[in-house]
């Protein structure tokens, strides 16, 4: 039994996301630290945005089975390094969140290339709040953290 690690810029749904997959009810709270749930470890999105704190990162991805960079198409910037997988020796999947808000597919098109562009295996295209794809994710999750 593994965790995944959610990592992305503040505001992109981690948090959210660690509710759902601990089916906990889900409720605003800003993260300030690294918060460990059932399956999973969430991130403060400061983490990725400020550079200083890539070691933070990396040291607390070691506890991960599986690591996510989730990216915001309603944001300008989702602070998303290129070539980022290769940080990690393990496996960066991508989730683009909030894709019902999004009304410009180039919007999508954008945080797609840039999750590319880091080295991500798989994309997976979510909303978390009208729960669109979680089924899919979080069976690919469970396959890869369960085992
Ligand atoms: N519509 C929509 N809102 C979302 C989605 N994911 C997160 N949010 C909202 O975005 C805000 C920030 O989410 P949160 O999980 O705290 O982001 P974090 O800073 O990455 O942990 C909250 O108001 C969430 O309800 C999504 O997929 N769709
Ligand atoms: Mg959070």
């Amino acid at each position: 039994m593994g965790k995944i690690i959610f990592m992305g810029r503040t505001g992109c749904g981690k948090t959210t996301l660690c509710q759902k997959l601990s089916q906990l009810e889900i409720r605003y709270k800003k993260t300030q630290a690294v918060e460990l749930y059932d399956k999973a470890i969430d991130t403060p999105g400061e983490y990725l945005e400020n550079r200083n704190y890539y070691r933070a990162l990396i040291n607390t991805a070691v506890d991960a089975k599986l690591i996510a960079l989730i990216a915001d198409p309603t944001a300008y910037d989702n602070f998303i390094p290129p070539a980022f997988a290769g940080t990690f020796a393990k496996e960066l999947i991508g989730i683009i969140t909030k894709i019902n808000l999004v009304n410009d597919q180039e919007a999508i098109s954008k945080v797609e290339r840039s999750l590319k562009e880091a080295g991500v295996t798989r994309i997976f295209k979510v909303d978390t709040i009208d729960e669109i794809g979680i089924d899919e994710l979080f069976a690919y999750i469970h396959e890869k953290i369960d085992s």
